[in-house]
């Protein structure tokens, strides 16, 4: 008969890169972290979870689509690219004080993050000086800021975080080697630039991905192993489960099972131990138990209200009624 593992072999410290303040994950050993037994792997999580954050407090984001649909990039997961006909209508950049209305929806819901979506490739100046209103103007409501606004130019970070912005959410979606298939208007090394343009502006770094895109577990390792070895980590690291949107090019494609869905929580929680580890896009389609057990995987935020940018998220209410459920308390 198996003997039974001693907790204390279970959990993990990984050593320091010299020099740095993130330790460095290897492709193998992030595989690895993946192909354990899903009761230690959720072990695992839960352990390191807990050396960091108190399990029962989980972070609310808001969003906002401020400019959507008509963007001239092929993310093949968008409903917002001009190339697919999705349906959805689009919308030129709202008016400050629509978005200073949502934002205070938002605040009195019990968000604690605010963040302003747009699909543009990138901002141009005159657009960028009409979000930076935007984020004043929600800093001083008291919420936390956050935009997500593609690619930016070199000072563009520096504007951003003068006018108040606290996030700058850009992800990297998905394994450089996947990458190809997914998105052909912009590169890797792009998106590697935005981050490190943000970074060094000083504004917190939001740098997550998307899984249930057709890739492999190694890919979805891949993924992790980019996000875990950005240096410093992203303060916080959005995990989306494909929404599905009929007329992109994925619309078909097929899914990851929720098991391996909450292993990828899991080793993101593991591999970026004081991350906020975001259970994003793809909850309205997952059952309460799953969401639950990602929790107990070690996701600490969500995106809160009932509307992604373009597609549905859950009620408020029905989150209300979930953390009811499960003993947890908004951040
Ligand atoms: N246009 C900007 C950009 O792409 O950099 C900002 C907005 S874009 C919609 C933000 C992120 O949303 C994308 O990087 C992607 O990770 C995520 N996303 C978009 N469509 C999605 C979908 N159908 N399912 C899950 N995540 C999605
Ligand atoms: C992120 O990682 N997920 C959010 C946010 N950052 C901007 C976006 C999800 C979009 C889902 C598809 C839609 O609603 O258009
Ligand atoms: Fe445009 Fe962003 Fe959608 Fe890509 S993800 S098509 S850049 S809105």
């Amino acid at each position: 008969m198996n003997q039974p593992v001693a907790p204390h072999a279970l959990t993990f410290h990984k050593p320091l890169k010299p020099h740095a303040e993130v330790a460095r994950w290897s492709q193998d050993e992030v595989e690895a972290l993946f192909a354990l037994p899903f009761n230690d792997l959720l072990f695992r999580a839960q352990t390191v979870h807990r050396e960091h954050f108190d399990p029962s407090r989980v972070q609310l984001s808001t969003l906002l689509s401020v400019k959507t649909g008509g963007c001239p990039e092929d993310c093949g997961y968008c409903p917002q690219s001009v190339r697919y006909d999705t349906g959805v209508t689009s919308q030129e950049l709202m008016p400050l004080e629509e978005v200073l209305a949502a934002a205070e929806a938002a605040r009195a819901a019990g968000a604690s993050r605010f963040c302003m979506g747009a699909a543009w490739r990138g901002p141009k100046q005159r657009d960028l000086d009409q979000v930076k209103q935007m984020i004043a103007g929600v800093k001083a409501l008291g919420l936390e800021t956050c935009a997500t606004l593609g690619m930016l130019k070199e000072g563009m970070a520096g504007q951003l975080k003068d006018a108040g912005l606290d996030y700058y959410n850009h992800n990297l979606d998905t394994a450089p080697e996947k990458y190809d298939d997914i998105v052909g208007t912009r590169g890797y090394d792009d998106r590697l630039d935005t981050l490190r343009q943000v970074r060094e502006a000083g504004v917190n770094v939001c740098c997550g991905g998307i899984v249930g895109m057709g890739e492999s577990r190694e890919e979805r390792a891949g993924l992790l192993v980019q996000l875990a070895n950005l240096d410093p980590q992203p303060e916080s690291v959005p995990i989306n489960n494909l929404v599905k949107v009929e007329g992109t090019p994925l619309a078909d494609v097929e899914g990851i099972d929720w098991s391996e869905f909450v292993r990828t929580i899991a080793v993101a929680r593991i591999v970026a131990p004081k991350s906020f580890v975001r259970l994003s896009a793809g909850r309205q389609q997952m059952p309460e138990a799953v969401q639950a057990l990602c929790f107990l995987a070690g996701a600490n935020s969500i995106f809160y209200g009932d509307k992604l940018l373009t597609t549905g998220n859950p009620e408020a209410d029905r989150d209300r009624a979930l953390f009811d459920k499960l003993d947890i308390r908004p951040l």
